[in-house]
């Protein structure tokens, strides 16, 4: 004769043994974010507030709560830029009229793409120049989005291990950056405020 309790004991035994038998999913690899110092070999990501040694005016630095750890460079618009350029290259004079200076640790020589989250002012105030490791200087930007922010890549630098230095230099005021990105994965396109 089966009893209530029979059939309360085989429920708890049918439920224990699905439970056995369904497995959780294994949870997914936490997302890391090294900072410059850790040893990333691949990556290397330097807040733009995280600047070595002195800001430069009018270069600056502004709260913005769409900007990553809430800060970012700032050169206002009006302050006024270095201008120039030099006939024979085409490139930027590296004036120092407003810089940044980032130093950084790369574990792994190799070529690394640079990517900057930034936000234009306008088509008048739409670039920075880069100076990796005291080479020609390089613009970044240029390009024809404003009003939000967003990353966009400059060109691909070799760099050697150790300590490397980049001086970002305004070059035309009413710019904004948030942080800097050199990756050896040329595919990667970061998102958001990554
Ligand atoms: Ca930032």
């Amino acid at each position: 004769m089966i009893t209530k309790t029979h059939v309360l004991v085989l429920f708890l035994a049918a439920s224990t043994a699905l439970a056995v038998g369904c497995r959780e999913k294994p949870m997914a690899e936490p997302v890391v974010r090294y900072h410059p110092t850790d040893e990333d070999r691949t990556r290397i990501t330097v807040e733009a507030e995280d600047f070595s040694g002195e800001l430069e005016r009018p270069m600056t630095l502004r709260e913005d709560p769409d900007a990553s750890g809430g800060k970012c460079l700032h050169v206002p618009g009006g302050s006024g830029t270095p201008g120039g350029t030099n006939p024979d290259t085409e490139l930027p004079y590296p004036a120092r009229y407003g810089a940044a200076v980032f130093r950084f640790t790369v574990v792994e020589a190799g070529t690394y793409r640079f990517w900057g989250r930034k936000f234009w002012e306008d088509g008048c105030g739409n670039s920075l120049t880069l100076i990796v490791n005291d080479r020609l200087p390089v613009i970044f930007g240029q390009d024809g989005s404003y009003g939000h922010w967003e990353w966009i890549a400059a060109t691909l630098f070799d760099l050697p291990a150790g300590e490397n230095v980049i001086q970002i230099l305004n070059r035309e005021d009413g710019v904004m950056l948030d942080k800097f990105l050199l990756t050896t994965h040329l595919d990667f396109v970061p998102q958001g405020k990554e």
